[in-house]
C-alpha cells in the first residue's frame, strides 16, 4: 500500500520531551503530535509506492550537506490552519542548504518542487486555538537526514524508513 513519505530532521529525545511539554495543556480540540514523532519537514512527497528513488535523493543530499546547529526558540500559532509550532527565529543557512540540496536531488529523480514556500517549523499540535507555551530547548546538532512514512489520519504515527549521516562518509 502506498504510504505518505517525507524527509525531515528530528531533535534528540530530551528536546522532543521539552517541546511536547509546550503543548501539554492545550485542551480540546488540539491534537498533539506525539513526542516521538516531533520533526521538522524538509520535503513532503505525498503517497509514494516505493522508497528506492527518494532514498537515492536522500543519499545524495546528505553527502553534500554538513551537520549544523539548530535552535527552536520561536513558538507560535497559525490560527487559520490551527497549527501550533516551534520554529527557529534565525534560520541557519546550512538548513536552507540542506533543503535546497534535497530538492535538487529529488528533482533529478523526477519530483516537482513544492510550490509552498519553505517555512521551517516543527508542528506541535493540529486543530489548535492557542499558541504553545514558550519553553527553552537547547540548540541541537542536526547530524542526520531522515526519510519518514506516516500512517493514516487522524492520528498518524511516523516510521523511520532511512537515515543518512550529514556530510556523508566524511562525517562517520
Ligand atoms: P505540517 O507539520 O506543517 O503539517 C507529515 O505530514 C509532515 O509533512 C508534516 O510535518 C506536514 O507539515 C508535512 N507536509 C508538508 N506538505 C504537506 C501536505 N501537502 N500534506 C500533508 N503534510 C504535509
Amino acid at each position: 500500500m502506498p504510504e505518505r513519505l517525507f524527509f525531515a530532521v528530528q531533535p534528540p529525545p530530551p528536546s522532543r520531551a521539552m517541546l511536547a511539554g509546550s503543548v501539554a495543556a492545550m485542551g480540546r480540540p488540539a491534537r498533539r503530535v506525539h513526542a516521538d514523532d516531533l520533526h521538522l519537514t524538509l520535503a513532503f512527497l505525498g503517497e509514494v509506492g516505493g522508497t528506492e528513488a527518494p532514498s537515492r535523493a536522500g543519499d545524495r543530499a546528505a553527502t553534500q550537506a554538513p551537520p549544523f546547529s539548530l535552535a527552536l526558540d520561536r513558538f507560535g500559532l497559525w490560527r487559520r490552519r490551527g497549527i501550533a509550532y516551534a520554529a527557529p527565529s534565525r534560520v541557519p543557512s546550512a538548513l536552507l542548504a540542506l533543503h535546497s540540496a534535497l530538492w535538487s536531488a529529488l528533482e533529478a529523480e523526477g519530483w516537482s518542487r513544492e510550490r509552498r514556500p519553505f517555512r521551517p517549523h516543527l508542528t506541535l499540535a493540529r486543530g489548535a486555538v492557542r499558541a504553545p507555551r514558550q519553553v527553552t530547548v537547547d540548540p541541537w546538532r542536526v547530524e542526520h537526514l531522515l526519510l519518514l512514512a506516516s500512517g493514516p489520519p487522524p492520528a498518524p504515527r511516523y516510521r523511520v524508513l532511512a537515515s543518512w549521516a550529514l556530510g556523508g562518509a566524511a562525517a562517520e
